[in-house]
């Protein structure tokens, strides 16, 4: 058993299966829960990383004033959120930059790295290097929907990235064999939060909200 207060991925990846209900909805709270979970991780991680954690603090920060505000209560899962953002109309959910649409659309984008770069690690070999398995993710991913600048600057930041092995053992969930099946079994919960987020998001155009 983990010491007390120490930190252990598995739970963070944990709050991503209690994310999907019976009815396939995705709910915020256990949503939120796991990305304070990797924003603790990643600000573990070191300073390097702190322009990544803050703007992903901001964006939760911003669903959580959703939720504790006067319209808190269709704030409950992804579905009962779109349905109300729609309904106020698409022109002023296209305008708004804190919706809520606009910004699980930014987190949504980044849970595709986080299944590519868990995947990778993995599957990778013992001496793979972690920060190309970021890069790789990476550019696979998020990088095409950011500017030159903000592709640059995290690249640079992967290179501080440890050893795949070193990588595994401060996710703090015993010798990396055991992290490798402890990632096995988190992914495909994270495939599916990504899988019907992304249905979710096509079906209503809300892909490219500006
Ligand atoms: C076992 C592994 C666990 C690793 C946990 C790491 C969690 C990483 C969380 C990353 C969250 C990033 C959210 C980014 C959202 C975003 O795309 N924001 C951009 C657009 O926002 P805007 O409001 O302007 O439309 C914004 O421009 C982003 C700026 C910051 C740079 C984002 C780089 C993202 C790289 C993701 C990889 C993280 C590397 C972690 C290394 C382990």
């Amino acid at each position: 058993m983990a010491a007390a207060g120490a930190f252990s991925l598995r739970e963070v990846l944990d709050a991503f299966r209690g994310c999907v209900t019976e009815r396939r909805e995705v709910l915020l709270e256990p949503y939120l829960s796991g990305w304070w979970g990797l924003i603790r991780f990643l600000q573990s991680l070191g300073a390097v990383f702190g322009f990544i954690s803050k703007d992903a603090v901001a964006k939760v920060q911003i669903m959580e004033r959703h939720r504790r505000g006067e319209q808190g209560q269709h704030y409950e899962s992804l579905q009962s959120m779109v349905e109300f953002e729609l309904s106020r109309g698409p022109a002023e959910l296209r305008g708004r930059p804190d919706s809520g649409c606009r910004t699980v659309l930014r987190l949504h984008r980044a849970l595709l790295w986080l299944q590519l770069f868990l995947e990778g690690l993995r599957t990778g070999h013992r001496d793979s290097r972690t920060s190309t398995i970021c890069t790789d993710s990476y550019n696979a991913s998020l990088a095409k929907h950011h500017p030159w600048v903000v592709r640059k600057a995290a690249t640079l930041a992967f290179c501080a990235l440890p050893s795949r092995d070193a990588f595994l053992e401060v996710m703090n969930v015993g010798p990396p064999e055991q992290a490798v099946d402890m990632l096995g079994e988190a992914i495909p919960y994270i495939q599916s939060v990504y899988g019907i987020t992304q249905e979710l998001f096509a079906q209503h155009s809300l892909l490219d909200l500006p």
